[in-house]
């Protein structure tokens, strides 16, 4: 396959005001009838040129041009598109297909999930649906009538409004829904099958009554309420901060428990993956719940960033997604704890972004090509095109980048744009220069921001040298500086911030300040300095970038004990434990001694017995890196010895830390029912970390403490994390027995059930991932089975997957294989476990490229894959 360009979009060549869809729904087939209203768009350089409508595996019944049936002359057909020579200027097209989504095993396009239909069409879905200019910068108006089975599929429902229903012959029903905002087609959404609904309303600001609706299936109506609190909260906050009302009479979601994705932002009619809707105490964790949180407003924030100004391409995915990730963000910080929200944004974007900056897939913000669009959907994207987003605010500030937002509305409101538009509004409403900024969309890798500080006592001035690089990528071996906003502080000895006044300025500022980094190396002298600081940098995480700062271990400990910037003190604390994390983890693989240091121990002894603190901060601070992360900090990966030095960090504490551990649980227990709420859920948070070490203690007290807690709880949070200790011990079996015949009939549940053995540390073998999908709860078609058993076990279980012998990578090829028969997506996003693999040590490098060839020469594999694997093997 030949990858598409940036550097080559045309405009298209003929523009779509209107299409009327009908979808005749039937057990074994569907019959689509489109009628498009076309015109030839002025701005495509050709004023002759053909159209050319995409289509992929449909059945052509027919087409007619301004109501004349054409015959196959007329036209020319193949796997991807319809083309039409001889077009005129202006046009009424009427196409008739048959698809089969009884047989659509994709879950793109239009599907069958149990007995219901669904669609997902982001981002090239709906040229599986019918022959169309499927491409985001073409906006049409929409009509969708569909017609069903009434007994079989009692509710139909489509994007925007509804207008009119009634009954036809063999008992068969219909309802037209029209849409009077113009979209493109991957916004368009078909939900067709017995569903029961939770209903309520919301009058927004200037008075105008939506009707929220969620759809599930019966048996799941009484886990919608937190998904209804959730939209009521997204309405009011986008309100508030932004401006922003909801557009349509009607608001609604529908979850279903065959999904590719989180969830899809169709206009008026989002589609969500059963996990980011269904919540009951009893069967979601914390976690769970602000998952749902965040995503409900993700995609609820997406009818202004997204679908009211949209993508010109896909190129500019991140326009959308990195904005509206930033929104849900900011968001979820003003629900909760601001600053646990952003330290849990810091870790996702350093665990998975910052590693996929240094492998094979490493791409900007805006990628210049791909072979299959579906591959970039991307930490990258979403999550480091959120923190590029953030850095504007950072720069401009909250007022400012509000007059950015305005301005970007009032200039493209039912337009598709590009990233350079956004950069412009942001500039614009301003007066602010964001030229170099761009850079930030053109050029990926992880920059490295070096900073040097000299006090001269004498003087009373504290020197800053930063200097900025960033490593070679695959197709960009240089690069250039980028705008890095650097937030800082400098701390004194007492622990307070001192004032801030840069050389050549009047006044000092009081705690944090920004400063603009632009140029390759740049030096920033501070006056009136009276004492030697510690400096605070990069405060809030300001910039995506890695900070090289020679800090010495007391310097680390006074920024943990007192930095007034939560972010730099819990990065203060992490930076110890890395450091001996390292230590160990050296250790194990030269056959040394496993201990920890004392000075750190301390440090984390007094952060556990810091009752004025946050208690989720404090879990956040003993919470250790992914062994995932572990591994990118080194350079050649040896999977045990990360596994023995990051189980010696956690026995070493809880040895050291027993007492401490004991006293935080006893404190955080609480007898009342469940709340979800954000002191109840830090709370949480901490007990349970504190079972996880004592859980490591081999003592028959302490694992009846886990054992109680799991037979006691009252909520899933804490029976997860009770069964999450118990199952790396014998005392396991049993627990995970009681799990799963409790549990048989909720799927979401049972996910958890996977992944907690794919994720076990006994688990090391294949043999037993291999049993559990032969379990009647696992089946290879459903995502989120795919995810929850083989997901974790090739991309977070690093000991348990990279076997030396190899078999971990003989099964992951396997099993991608299998599924990229029936799912691609799901399929490419497994191929991404072996993006590592150039920096194993020798045996399992051979090892795994031998799997990754494998794939590689396999007959008919699909885009997606192949883009995955061929990227590896370049
Ligand atoms: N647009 C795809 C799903 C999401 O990002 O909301
Ligand atoms: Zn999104």
């Amino acid at each position: 396959p030949q990858p598409i360009q940036l550097k080559d979009y045309t405009p298209p060549s003929f523009l779509i005001d209107k299409v009327d869809l009908t979808f005749d729904l039937e057990e074994d087939h569907t019959r689509v009838t489109s009628r498009l209203v076309l015109h030839r768009n002025p701005a495509h350089p050709d004023a002759r040129a053909a159209l050319q409508l995409d289509g992929r595996e449909l059945e052509l019944e027919s087409v007619k041009l301004d109501g004349e049936l054409l015959d196959s002359s007329r036209y020319e057909l193949d796997a991807e598109s319809l083309s039409i020579a001889a077009m005129p200027d202006n046009a009424i097209l009427e196409i008739v297909t048959v698809i089969h989504p009884e047989t659509n095993t994709s879950l793109n396009g239009l599907y069958r999930s149990g007995a219901n239909f669904y669609s997902q069409c982001e981002a090239e879905g709906f040229r599986k649906i019918t022959y169309y200019l499927d491409r985001p910068d073409v906006m049409a108006r929409f009509s969708t009538t569909i017609v069903a089975d009434k007994q079989k599929w009692p509710v139909l429902l489509s994007n925007g409004n509804k207008v009119g229903e009634g009954m036809l012959d063999r008992n068969r029903h219909w309802v037209k829904w029209v849409d009077p905002f113009k979209k493109p087609a991957y916004l368009f959404a078909l939900v067709a099958g017995k569903l029961s609904l939770l209903a309520d309303r919301y009058t927004t600001t200037s008075g105008r009554e939506v009707a929220l609706e969620i759809w599930v299936e019966p048996a799941d109506l009484d886990k919608c309420a937190h998904a209804m609190s959730s939209v009521k909260k997204s309405m009011q906050w986008d309100e508030q901060r932004y401006g922003l009302e909801y557009d349509l009479d009607t608001y609604m979601i529908v979850a279903v428990g065959d999904f590719n994705m989180g969830a899809m932002e169709n206009k008026g009619l989002n589609i969500f993956n059963t996990k980011y809707v269904l919540a009951r105490a009893d069967t979601a964790t914390d976690v769970d719940f602000d998952g749902i949180e965040a995503v409900i407003a993700h995609e609820y924030f997406h009818n202004w960033t997204g679908n009211r100004v949209t993508c010109r391409d896909w190129f500019q995915l991140s326009l959308k997604e990195g904005l509206t990730v930033f929104r849900d963000q900011e968001f979820s910080a003003d629900m909760g704890s601001a600053e646990v929200c952003r330290i849990d944004a810091v870790r996702t974007l350093r665990t998975h972004q910052f590693a996929e900056d240094a492998g094979p897939m490493a791409h900007p913000i805006r990628p210049e090509s791909y072979i299959e669009i579906n591959n970039f959907y991307t930490v990258t994207v979403y999550e480091k095109g959120a923190e590029v987003v953030r850095m504007y605010q950072t720069l401009l500030g909250r007022d400012g980048f509000r007059k950015g937002m305005d301005l970007y509305f009032k200039r493209h409101d039912g337009q598709a744009v590009t990233c350079d538009d956004f950069r412009a509004a942001m500039a614009d409403a301003n007066d602010y220069d964001l030229g170099q900024f761009a850079r930030w969309y053109s050029q990926a890798g992880t920059p490295v921001l070096r900073v040097r500080g000299q006090y001269d006592a004498a003087a009373q001035t504290y020197t800053l040298e930063v200097s900025q690089s960033c490593p070679a990528t695959p197709g960009q071996a240089e690069k250039l500086p980028f705008h890095i906003p650097l937030t800082l502080g400098l701390v004194g000895p007492d622990g307070a911030d001192l004032p801030l006044q840069l050389a050549g300025e009047a006044e000092a500022v009081a705690g944090s300040r920004v400063l603009s980094v632009k140029e390759a190396s740049q030096t920033f002298h501070f006056i009136n300095v009276a004492v030697e600081p510690v400096p605070s940098l990069l405060r809030n995480f300001s910039a995506p970038v890695k900070l090289d700062f020679p800090y010495s271990r007391p310097q680390l400990v006074h920024l943990l004990a007192h930095d007034s910037d939560a972010f730099c003190r819990w990065e203060a604390g992490q930076t110890l434990m890395l450091q001996d994390l390292q230590g160990l983890i050296d250790a194990a693989r030269s056959g040394g001694e496993l201990e920890l240091k004392d000075d750190f121990v301390a440090a984390m002894r007094r952060v556990l017995a810091d009752e004025s603190l946050d208690p989720a901060l404090v879990a956040l601070m003993l919470t250790l890196p992914a062994e995932t992360y572990l591994a990118d900090q080194q350079d050649e990966i040896d999977p045990d010895a990360i596994r023995a030095g990051r189980e010696a960090m956690k026995l070493g504490l809880a040895r050291a830390l027993r007492s401490e551990f004991k006293a935080a649980y006893t404190r955080m227990l609480d007898s009342g029912a469940y709340q979800y709420e954000a002191t109840a859920v830090a709370r949480r948070s901490l007990k349970n970390i504190a079972l996880a070490y004592l859980s490591e203690l081999d003592e028959s007290g302490l694992m009846e403490l886990a054992e109680r807690q799991f037979a006691e709880a009252n909520n899933m949070t804490d029976a997860q994390a009770a069964l999450a200790c118990l199952v790396n011990w014998p005392e396991g079996d049993a627990a995970l027995a009681s799990f799963a015949s409790k549990w048989a009939d909720e799927a979401l549940v049972m996910d958890k059930w996977f992944t907690l053995q794919a994720s076990s540390r006994r688990l090391g073998v294949v043999a037993k991932i291999k049993a559990l999908m032969q379990h009647p709860a696992f089946a290879l078609t459903n995502p989120n089975k795919v995810r929850s058993l083989i997901g974790t076990f090739v991309h977070n279980n690093l000991a348990g997957f990279h076997a030396i012998d190899g078999s971990g990578y003989e099964f992951a090829a396997d099993t991608l294989l299998a599924v990229d028969k029936l799912n691609p997506q799901v399929a490419a996003r497994l191929a991404g476990s072996f993006n590592r693999w150039k920096k194993l040590e020798p045996v399992r490098r051979a090892h795994m490229r031998a799997a990754l060839e494998r794939v590689a020469a396999h007959a008919g594999l699909s885009r997606d894959v192949y883009e995955i694997v061929s990227k590896n093997l370049m």
